[in-house]
């Protein structure tokens, strides 16, 4: 699975909690902007997906795009409707996976799931508007002035999210159901659930700010090992963490009999694996110098979050 890490991180001073918190206030207050008013008709879709975008998250994946673009020394405010395109797909495939016929979740984020709080049919059109509406941000004349530029992230977000990324992973993942998973197979499923999409929001700060290959591929090898630390802190926050930590079930992957890193690797070890993830995705960041600090921040927070 993950390469080894060879050697400690470069230490920087940590880049202020405070800064994180300010530019997730900024994400969100961007989101409530983009999404269409409840009162708007048809009242119930819109209202569904703003109960669930901006129903709290963490909003990683826009902490991600802002902190890429910034580390490739463009302002992170420029990545900030790619960010919120990239928060719309992450929501929507939630409220999908939520589904009775998939997860059949009753809980996200803390509160009702939206199959539950609406209906089925409204959770799956409000998957939908979102999905769509993510890629309408992107074509939005003010992403990006240079039209190829707004184009090649449409393109990019279209492949990372689509058969070849995050639903060929959630296919996977359903067909695991019934057959056993190694390591290897695991890290694969991830990298298709999860990591095309952390992969993504990396490139689209590199897209944004023009960066030349060499950084590109330096984000590229970050959010290989960021995705993978992601992946495993959350199946050790399914074994450890409490319903009201997470604000969803906890124990799934244990009471369906599935394979994940925890169950393969252990505790401890996942544990260890975790922290060197972050580590090794942290060296990747040097070249950057301080412009990467906000990067250097989200991998310390993916690996000691408690939600
Ligand atoms: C239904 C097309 C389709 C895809 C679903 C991403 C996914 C694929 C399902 C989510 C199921 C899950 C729990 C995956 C593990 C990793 C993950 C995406 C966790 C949730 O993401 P966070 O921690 O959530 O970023 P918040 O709520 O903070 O946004």
């Amino acid at each position: 699975m993950a390469r080894t890490a060879t050697a400690s991180p470069t230490v920087r001073a940590p880049k202020s909690a405070n800064h994180l918190e300010q530019l997730t206030r900024l994400v969100n207050q961007t989101l409530e902007r983009l999404l269409p008013r409840s009162a708007v008709s048809p009242q119930v879709v819109h209202e569904a997906m703003r109960y669930c975008v901006l129903s709290g998250g963490k909003r990683f994946r826009p902490l991600l795009a802002l902190g890429a673009c910034e580390a490739v020394g463009a302002p992170a405010r420029q990545a900030l409707p790619v960010g919120c395109a990239l928060e719309l797909i992450h929501t929507y495939s939630l409220v999908h996976d939520d589904l009775p016929a998939m997860d059949d979740d009753d809980l996200r984020r803390g509160q009702p799931t939206c199959h539950k709080k609406f209906d089925e049919a409204t959770a799956i059109l409000a998957g939908d508007a979102l999905l769509t509406k993510a890629f309408e941000v992107l074509a939005l004349p003010r992403t990006h002035s240079d039209p190829a530029v707004r184009c090649e992230l449409v393109w990019e977000l279209a492949v990372a999210s689509g058969g070849h990324g995050m639903v060929g992973g959630q296919m996977v993942d359903l067909w695991a159901e019934d057959h056993e998973l190694d390591l290897n197979g695991i890290t694969r499923l991830q990298q298709l659930k999860t990591g095309k999409l952390i992969d993504f929001s990396c490139q689209a700060g590199a897209v944004l700010g023009k960066a030349p290959r060499a950084l590109r591929q330096c984000l590229r090898n970050y959010a290989h090992d960021l995705g993978l630390a992601f992946q495993i802190a959350d199946d050790l926050l399914d074994v450890e963490g409490t319903v009201e930590e997470v604000g969803k079930a906890v124990q799934k992957d244990a009471d369906a009999g599935k394979a994940t890193f925890v169950s393969i690797l252990g505790v401890e070890r996942a544990r260890t694996q975790a922290h060197m993830l972050a580590d090794q995705a942290i060296k990747h960041l040097d070249p950057f110098e301080e412009k990467a600090d906000l990067l250097r921040a989200v991998a310390r927070y993916v690996v000691e979050r408690r939600s």
